[in-house]
């Protein structure tokens, strides 16, 4: 198993990335195995911006494989919002619930028809030090539900009801999310690059 380091401050998305990188044989390993505090601002008006940001945040005190996410949710009525704000979007340091409840009184007027959604996941993967930056995209397509349902992943998961499926994304198991989710199409196209690198070896 190769080690990836994966700079999130984010408790969810360290647990979602864990299994998507074990049947890639990579290992993924949180920030605070370096013991040193990493922080960053995302100042970016793209997700690639900030996936960047969070990357270099790490530069210097980890020599090998890292990765950084940078995603959110994107309500085309509503001109994109929340986007890159998404983890802000009720105000800094604002709770989860806040953030979808906000969103969810900003919808209180659209109709089914208007409620289309997408989450995007922008990845930044550095292969060691002097690497160049690589980055992959992933989306996921639904509409936003009149209210939350289910207690299972993070962020928008109990409002975002997923093409196809009559649930939300918090009332999805994990395992399924896995499969399906914006972050998991992002490492697959990660995974198909990290082969391709192989093989030119
Ligand atoms: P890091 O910057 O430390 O990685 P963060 O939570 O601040 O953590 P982002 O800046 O990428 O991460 O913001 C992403 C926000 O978008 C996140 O806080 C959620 O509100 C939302 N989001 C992203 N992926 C999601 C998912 O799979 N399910 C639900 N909400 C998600």
């Amino acid at each position: 198993m190769d080690d990836l380091l994966v700079v999130t401050q984010n408790l969810g998305k360290i647990r979602e990335m864990s299994s998507i990188c074990a049947p890639l044989a990579l290992r993924a390993l949180p920030i605070s195995i370096l013991n040193k505090t990493v922080s960053w601002q995302e100042e970016g008006s793209t997700f690639r911006e900030n996936a960047l940001t969070k990357l270099n945040a790490v530069q210097g005190l980890w020599a090998g494989a890292s990765l950084s996410d940078d995603s959110g949710l994107v309500v085309p009525k509503l001109g994109g919002e929340p986007g890159v704000y998404s983890s802000r979007y009720a105000g800094e340091g604002s709770s989860d619930k806040a953030n979808f409840e906000k969103l969810l009184h900003e919808m209180r007027e659209l109709k089914a028809g208007d409620r289309d959604a997408f989450f995007v996941t922008c990845l930044a993967y550095r292969a060691h030090l002097d690497a160049k930056v690589q980055f992959f995209y992933g989306c996921l397509t639904g509409r936003i539900a009149c209210a939350p349902e289910g207690q299972g992943g993070f962020g928008y998961d109990p409002i975002f009801l997923v093409d196809g499926y009559q649930q939300t994304l918090a009332a999805l198991p994990e395992s399924e999310k896995n499969k399906i989710s914006h972050r998991s199409r992002a490492m697959q196209k990660l995974k198909k690059f990290l082969i391709k690198n192989l093989l030119k070896k």
